[in-house]
């Protein structure tokens, strides 16, 4: 028998990783001559052991997802035991699992509103794929073919594949592969630090929402289908709305019969210190994708949250629904899910995110950097936020070119053991819900030294 060979050093997992891995929103060519990735090999808590033996303080929870942190053995324990009696089956052609079931009860008495219907799906991005779909049958059955476009943001995330990837407004992304799709329109973020200009947060706010009335007025109510948004926008460089903002867009996308979607994919499961995103803002959804946070990224899963509305017209009118995946409502990934949001809720982590660790760092994080000379502006609720590095804090002038003292810090954050988001010139953490007082004063410190750092090497410091 032949063994493979044993790949115990850094070098040789880097090596072959570069021959034959690529890697998803990675230059490959650049990674090579950087000399490799950094491999990740453990995990505790907040803390990632890499293979040279460095801690590494992870503020983003993986990416936006390990909400009750690392190392989890109940988890572990619940996908053991969920393997060893039925590892998998399937959701389609009249059958169904106890975790699925349990599951979509469970998410019904969760979320807002009237969402008491559900549909699984591995990703955030089939999620939302499953929406486009959804929604376009649903106008059909509704009699009103024309309605098929969908508004959606600036800078907005919501995934990959060709229709996710359509509804987000990333202008690199739509580059590379002639998107977005018709039917699929883009309006101004609520991001009043770089759009706001002389208005008040809440004038913008109002008028963030108004470019999206405008949109509607200018395609004809009878052509658009829905308007998507993050409670909080997380991958465009965590873009927090003015709180005049998401009550306009509610009355807006009722009166002009447009469905509301909220994508709860970084938001759900207590991000801002409540359950959803929709919670904090008031929103009531039609229709609302949730990934990541609901298995803390310990296994693939993903679902669509439905109303009434729709699901009424989709059950009673629609026939069968031809859509699905091998995976939607995997009975392993769902039991991870289930036990999850068991943690979340006996160790009241949504609570203590409100009322304790999210107020207390998003404090300690202002007051560190108060006055700091490349800070123009700290956001954030709960344990999401953004350090805005500028050029002019007076008149919140960016560096030219974009990106670059980004870039700079993240190198920074790398060397020195923190994992931070580069968003453009914005700084963007999201760590695990389980942050206890002393992991965020370490946080606070060594974002603090970074930031010194990038300021030195800019001269201005
Ligand atoms: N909606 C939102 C709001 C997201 O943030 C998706 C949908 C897609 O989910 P999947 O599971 O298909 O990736 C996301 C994902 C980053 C980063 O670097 C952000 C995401 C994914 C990967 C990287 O900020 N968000």
């Amino acid at each position: 028998m032949t063994s493979l060979p044993v790949r115990n050093s850094t070098a040789q997992w880097r090596a072959t990783d570069l021959a034959h891995h690529l890697h998803p929103f990675t230059d490959t060519k650049a990674l090579a001559k950087e000399g490799g990735s950094r491999i990740i090999v453990k995990a505790e808590g907040a803390w990632l052991e890499d293979s040279e033996g460095q801690r590494i303080l992870d503020a983003m929870a993986g990416l936006w997802c390990v909400n009750v942190g690392f190392g989890r053995k109940e988890l572990a324990e619940a996908a053991y035991r969920q393997m060893l009696e039925l590892p998998y089956y399937n959701t389609f052609f009249k059958t169904a699992t106890p975790p699925s079931i349990e599951l979509s009860e469970k998410l019904a008495a969760l979320t807002p509103a009237d969402l008491r219907h559900v549909f699984f799906a591995s990703s955030g991005s089939e999620a939302n794929d499953t929406i486009v779909r959804m929604v376009r049958h649903y106008w059909n059955l509704e009699g009103k073919p024309g309605k098929k476009t969908f508004i959606s943001r600036h800078e907005a995330y919501h995934g990959s594949t060709m229709a996710a990837a359509s509804l987000g407004g990333m202008s690199a992304m739509h580059g590379q592969a002639d998107l977005p799709l018709p039917g699929f329109v883009h309006v101004m973020a609520p991001h009043w630090y770089d759009h706001g200009g002389d208005l008040d947060p809440e004038d913008f706010g109002r008028a963030a929402a108004k470019a999206v009335e405008d949109k509607i007025l200018e395609l004809g109510a009878d052509q658009v289908a829905a308007f998507i948004g993050e409670p909080i926008m997380g991958a465009g460089g965590v873009l927090v709305p003015p709180d005049s903002y998401w009550p306009e867009i509610q009355r807006i996308c009722r009166a002009h019969d447009v469905l509301l979607i909220a994508d709860e994919v970084i938001c759900g499961f207590g991000r801002l210190g409540h359950w959803f995103g929709s919670d904090l803002y008031g929103i009531e959804p039609d229709i609302m994708p949730m990934a990541k946070g609901l298995t803390s990224g310990y296994l693939p899963l993903s679902a669509v949250l439905v109303g009434d509305r729709v699901a009424g017209t989709l059950i009673d009118e629609g026939g069968e629904f031809y859509h699905g995946f091998t995976y939607s409502g995997h009975p392993v990934a769902c039991a991870v899910a289930l036990e999850n949001i068991r943690i979340l809720e006996d160790e009241k982590l949504i609570e203590r995110v409100r009322e304790d660790t999210g107020p207390y760092l998003q404090q300690t994080l202002r007051a560190a950097l108060e006055g700091h000379p490349l800070v123009g502006e700290v956001r954030g609720i709960g344990l999401i936020g953004a350090i805005e590095l500028v050029e002019d804090r007076a008149t919140r002038k960016h560096f030219e070119p974009v990106g670059r003292v980004g870039g700079i810090c993240r190198e920074h954050c790398f060397a020195n053991n923190l994992i931070m988001r580069a968003v453009r010139d914005a700084m963007v953490f999201s760590p695990p819900l389980t942050l206890s007082h002393e992991e965020i004063d370490e946080l606070v410190k060594r974002a603090r030294h970074c930031i010194d750092l990038t300021a030195k090497d800019l001269g201005v410091l």
